[in-house]
């Protein structure tokens, strides 16, 4: 049996066929009403006193708590996605002409916790200056009324572990309380779950020792079977080693998901359970194609036999639109691309299709939440507002899987969102706000600026999509050039101390000196367009940033970045970098080392590997849990107890550890970002090839 496992994200309810419904809620409240009457008059004295104090601190709370959360979404209920049905849909989506130049499969030779629920105005916001480099007025700091150690709607803040979406993405809303901190009570907790010592393997508190590589093992599939030309080069002995480490730590990684969560979406490696969101298999399918590049042949065998025997779409459940495309669909079109195998190919096809009920809004943006098995889409139930990242992040899928299956009707509904965010009233200066209506079409929340969660890859894709389509869509580069000099412009600052350059957020023309570790994916992205021709001082903001990423590990004692980090714009001798006891955790994230990975291949700088080598270690030292897997921490600041938070998220295996190897590849044909680009989720898809003339 596996021990209970805590709740720690959205709840699905799966119904089962076969399981008993007995309903013992009844029971359950006749028992409590004896054991109430079993207490001493003192005991429930003492019981009805302490719940009135928790009742009346919590009424104390509320204003500040509403204040915090001023300019967000006034949400209920913001955790119960999941259980609402909308109306059928009726099937048949008009279809339209594939793109010219669409002519079946490439040739095989040749894309949400605790964290940022948004830009809320912080003690240390600032008037936005009128334009770039005007020096910043710091208002000394208010004595503002907050409730620091809670993060988003007030509905979210309960205790323990709980996750709710944010651009997709589950967000876990820890409340960490000052005594956690200083290894109080709710640190003994974690440590009844397992010690953190004892999670560990006791030598591994340095990194294990690297294997000597060997070659015949290390070596990827044959090439006649790997049409994506993804045979490694010969590499040098140092690079060897660093691959082989990865490796190590992949397999590691997948022996935890094998021995305790095998085909469920997450692997919980302290309780030796697993956590299910959508019930999709999701590690095993976000690691399908790293375990391809790794050459780890009998993984992925094993992996793809379950993928033919057991995924089925064809199950009552909602999923997030986008999580499933990024992480699924992505998955399976980049195993497809990689193997040339049709399976893949076939389950992309039957999930691609079984996603399009979610466009069947007023206003073709789409929903949030698709039923697969019973074509039913809806919005979370609390607003009819998406996502904006989540709605313009699903492109290069839904694009490439028209392209590829010769059906255009994804390609259409996709770009269909594109062209009218294009259009849309309420960007500042290229920059969007992070929501969008499916009734009407509009932006809603305006005002509100972030390169962080909500709104991240709506730039990343922008400039994906113009790569993806051969650098033809005029609207997408418009765009991105566009947004570039809105960041340039509003949100980009340096520090007081080190003179560090960040990307902040912009609320209502108040800027607040907040940057999610999501927002590490920037130097990435820029440095890849910079590459394909965009101007030269995207690039210089790229090494800017990623230096500024790297220091967001450095200054930790951990050697790993929190979630968030603020930045202190004092000019004094004091810290750069600025992390809220909330914004602790690191939940194994991959934006900083992908952003390595582009930064490498561009520069061949090494340092940039050897930055990347310094976080694998850090991972393998502080995250590593011994019997299998590893962990999200609850504290980056705290080398003696991180606290595991007992969930390795797919992301580790499908980008972090990918990304790792590719950046400690010498092998530039390697997946060569002039052949390939990346979906959000780490997951290569080929370039198109350019229409005959
Ligand atoms: C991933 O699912 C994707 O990279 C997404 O774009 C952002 N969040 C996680 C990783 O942090």
């Amino acid at each position: 049996m596996y021990p209970p496992s805590r709740k720690d994200f959205i709840s699905l309810t799966l119904s089962d066929p076969h399981s008993h419904t007995y309903n013992n809620g009844k029971h359950r409240r006749q028992s409590c009403w004896r054991k109430w009457k079993q207490l001493s008059r003192l005991q429930r004295s003492l019981i009805l006193f302490l719940l009135a104090l928790v009742l009346i601190f919590g009424l104390l709370s509320f204003p500040s708590i509403t204040e915090q959360w001023r300019g967000l979404p006034d949400r209920e209920d913001w955790l119960e996605l999941n259980d609402r049905d909308l109306k059928a849909i009726p099937p048949g989506l008009k279809p339209v002409l594939a793109p010219a130049g669409s002519k079946g499969p490439a040739p095989m030779a040749g894309p949400l916790v605790g964290p940022a629920v948004g830009p809320a105005v912080g003690p240390e916001a600032v008037e936005e200056p009128r334009g770039p480099n005007i020096p910043i007025l710091v208002k000394p700091p208010t004595k503002k009324k907050t409730f620091p150690h809670k993060r988003g709607p007030p509905s979210l803040q309960k205790d323990g572990n709980i996750s709710d979406t944010v651009n997709g993405e589950k967000q876990e809303h820890e409340v960490i309380r000052e005594e956690e901190e200083e290894g109080g009570e709710e640190g003994d907790k974690e440590k009844k779950i397992v010690s953190w010592r004892g999670a560990m393997i006791e030598a591994d508190q340095a990194t294990e020792p690297p294997p000597s590589a060997n070659e015949k093992e290390a070596a990827p599939p044959p090439a006649q079977a790997n049409p994506a030309g993804t045979v490694p080069l010969e590499v040098s002995p140092r690079t060897v080693d660093r691959l082989e480490v990865v490796r190590d730590a992949f397999r590691h990684a997948w022996k935890g998901y094998k021995d305790h969560a095998w085909g469920h979406d997450e692997l919980k490696p302290i309780s030796k359970s697993f956590g299910e969101w959508f019930g999709l298999g999701l590690t095993l399918i976000d690691s399908l194609d790293t375990m391809w590049i790794m050459g780890l042949k009998e993984e992925f065998a094993e992996a793809k036999n379950w993928v033919e025997k057991e995924l089925s779409f064809n199950k009552n459940v909602d999923v997030n639109l986008f999580e499933t495309t990024i992480r699924v669909l992505g998955g399976l079109l980049s195993a497809y691309h990689l193997t040339g195998d049709q399976l893949f190919l076939e389950k992309a096809k039957d999930l691609g299709s079984r996603l399009m009920p979610a466009f069947k809004t007023p206003s073709k943006i789409p929903f949030s939440d698709v039923n697969i098995g019973k074509g039913t889409a809806h919005p979370p139930r609390w607003t009819s507002d998406s996502t904006l990242a989540e709605v313009t992040s699903i492109q290069l899928e839904f694009r490439e899987l028209s392209r590829i299956s010769h059906e255009p009707q994804y390609q259409e509904v996709a770009n269909e969102v594109m062209k009218l965010v294009h259009k849309l009233p309420g960007k500042q200066d290229g920059l969007v706000p992070m929501f969008i209506n499916t009734n009407s079409g509009q932006f809603t929340h305006k005002g509100v600026f972030t390169l962080g969660a909500r709104a991240d890859s709506y730039y990343e894709y922008l400039l994906k999509q113009w790569i993806q389509g051969g650098k033809t869509e005029d609207h997408l580069l418009e765009d991105y050039l566009q947004a570039v000099e809105g960041v340039k412009k509003h949100l980009v600052r340096q520090t007081g101390p080190s003179r560090l350059t960040f990307v902040g957020e912009l609320s209502h023309n108040r800027f607040n000196p907040k940057m999610d570790h999501l927002v590490c994916f920037l130097p990435g992205t820029l440095a890849l367009g910079a590459h394909n021709g965009l101007p030269g001082d995207h690039m210089d903001l790229a090494v800017q940033l990623m230096e500024t990423c790297h220091q967001m590990y450095t200054q930790m004692e951990t050697g790993l970045s929190p979630e968030i980090a603020h930045f202190s714009l004092q000019a004094s001798d004091g810290r750069d970098v600025v992390v809220k006891p909330a914004d602790r955790h690191n939940l194994l994230r991959p934006e900083t080392v992908e952003s390595l990975f582009y930064m490498y291949r561009f520069t061949k700088d090494t340092k940039y590997r050897d930055w990347g080598w310094e976080i694998l270690q850090s991972f393998n030292k502080y995250t590593k849990v011994s019997s299998g897997g590893y962990t999200s921490i609850n504290n980056v600041r705290d080398p003696v107890n991180p606290g595991p938070r007992d969930k390795m998220e797919s992301f580790f295996l499908g980008e972090t550890l990918k990304y790792l190897y590719l950046l400690f590849s010498d092998d530039m044909e390697l997946l060569s970002l002039d052949k390939y680009v990346f979906n959000t989720e780490a997951h290569p898809l080929p370039i198109w090839p350019s229409p005959p003339k």
